[in-house]
């Protein structure tokens, strides 16, 4: 039997998840709390919880983390993910994201239509290394970088032959489809391999990222996150069973008003027993801080305009929040009031406002004759009904928030030096594949689902 791109992607989300359940114990007592909050909240709202998204989707729903260091490891994690249907979406550039030092160029792989997302929506956040910013790396270590990223082999050949074989033909046979999932679900184990004290130390000093991605001969997952329906609830409960999260819940605040784009809070690294190379060739235990457990809350996909507003609202919480020290719940506060004044209290100004991505569909009952021809009114006069469309991709902020509240030191950026070109266009040349604007994926999914309440209306023709 053919096992499709589809059913190899759900198959490594769940690989993933019992492998990192085995690395990281808390991530499991994080995935049972979100199932416990998530059917609360199924029994106290009913088909309503569902609105964005069957229960069946956001219980499996995981997004993961990675990190690579060069341009060439880049283009063979885009062989993997195509060959499940996961595609580059958007770029993020967490060098310039506020309040951050990381020296990564990141996109998100995952399917782009609508089938494949409420199939199984797997997304892994993948960053690359930038090693020429001159703010972060000097000529020298740029060198010495490129020479041990160079000679690691973060894939197997058989796994990039088995991931180009799938995206060929649509699929494996079930021998190939387990030998695949095994060398995939095996390249983001953490490795046992002793890490070189020194060569760790001296990127360490740079950026704990750089460490982590260039410090050592392998990749890993670096956090594998559940979805949850209610995230103040979740919140509080994992505080309750002893896990200390960081002190925010990030990204829009919990308000009397629709869910948009993406709520996630974390709680901090583990420490993890690692291996080391000492100087002197001796090889002690100690341990690492860099992987995570991450939660998150999926709205509403909003347009640019309402991007725009988002933007301008976090940016003025920032202004007001300057020099002051609040708790987390008075930010929150502050934030909901902001928001109350500023941001529609209801889905369908939503609609009118072009704030957010709506899919549109025809009700069972007309309430007339003729249909009026434009959108509005479609709306008000009960013609057609309008169903949110989920927010699928990241916040820049959010995730350098995430980054930032994990390291175990800030690391030293020379600002005063100019950083390296690495924009969007360069990230699609990397990847050998296109790179999907967020925007015009949610844009094509309202336009197709108009054009079918057009044909259904007979509006077509007139
Ligand atoms: C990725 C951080 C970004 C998110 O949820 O915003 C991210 C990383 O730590 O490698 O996963
Ligand atoms: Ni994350």
């Amino acid at each position: 039997m053919m096992v499709g791109s589809t059913a190899l992607r759900a198959a490594f989300a769940r690989r993933l998840s019992t492998m990192y359940g085995t690395e990281v114990p808390a991530y499991n007592t994080l995935v049972d709390v979100a199932q416990e909050v998530n059917g609360e909240v199924m029994e106290r709202m009913g088909a309503d919880a569902e609105r964005l998204g069957s229960i069946g989707r956001v219980t499996a729903e995981r997004h993961g983390a990675i990190r690579v260091g060069t341009p060439a490891e880049l283009a063979q994690v885009a062989r993997i993910f195509g060959s499940m249907g996961m595609y580059p979406v958007g770029y993020y550039d967490l060098r310039e994201a506020a309040g951050s030092s990381v020296p990564v160029v990141s996109t998100a792989f995952r399917p782009v239509d609508e089938a494949e997302l409420a199939a199984n929506p797997f997304r892994v956040f993948t960053s690359m290394l930038v090693t020429g910013d001159r703010r972060f790396f000097d000529e020298d270590l740029e060198r010495r970088l490129g020479e041990f990223l160079g000679a690691r082999r973060l894939f197997p050949p058989r796994l990039l032959d088995l991931a180009d074989r799938a995206e060929a033909e649509g699929g494996l046979d079930d021998a190939a489809a387990e030998e695949f999932l095994t060398l995939a679900t095996r390249a983001f184990e953490l490795s046992a391999e002793p890490v070189s004290r020194g060569w760790y130390a001296e990127l360490e000093r740079v950026s704990a990222v750089a460490a982590d991605i260039g410090g050592v001969s392998s990749t890993h997952i670096n956090h594998l996150t559940p979805r949850v329906l209610d995230i103040d609830a979740l919140y509080a409960r994992m505080s309750e069973r002893g896990i200390t999260m960081i002190d925010a819940i990030q990204g829009p605040p919990r308000w009397d008003g629709p869910d948009l784009l993406l709520r996630q809070t974390s709680f901090r690294a583990l420490a993890e027993p690692r291996l080391f190379r000492e100087e002197d060739g001796s090889v002690v235990r100690d341990d690492l801080r860099v992987r995570f457990g991450e939660v998150e809350a999926r709205g509403i996909a909003v347009t640019p305009a309402g991007r725009a507003l988002y933007d301008d609202l976090s940016a003025e919480l920032d202004a007001m929040l300057h020099g002051r020290s609040v708790t987390a719940e008075e930010r929150n506060e502050l934030a909901a009031k902001l928001w109350e004044g500023r941001v529609p209290r209801s889905e369908a100004e939503l609609v009118t406002g072009d704030l957010a991505y709506f899919t549109f569909h025809v009700r069972d009952a007309r309430p007339g004759a003729v249909p009026p021809a434009d959108l509005t009114t479609l709306l008000s006069e009960g013609w057609v009904s309008a169903r949110p469309i989920v927010y699928e991709d990241f916040l820049p902020r959010s995730a350098a928030g995430i980054f930032q509240s994990n390291l175990t030191s800030d690391g030293t950026k020379d600002a005063t030096r100019t950083g390296a070109d690495f924009g969007p266009d360069a990230l699609a040349a990397v990847l050998g594949r296109p790179l999907h604007d967020p925007y015009e994926l949610y844009a094509s999914v309202r336009a197709a689902s108009l054009a079918r309440v057009r044909a259904e209306l007979g509006l077509d023709g007139e």
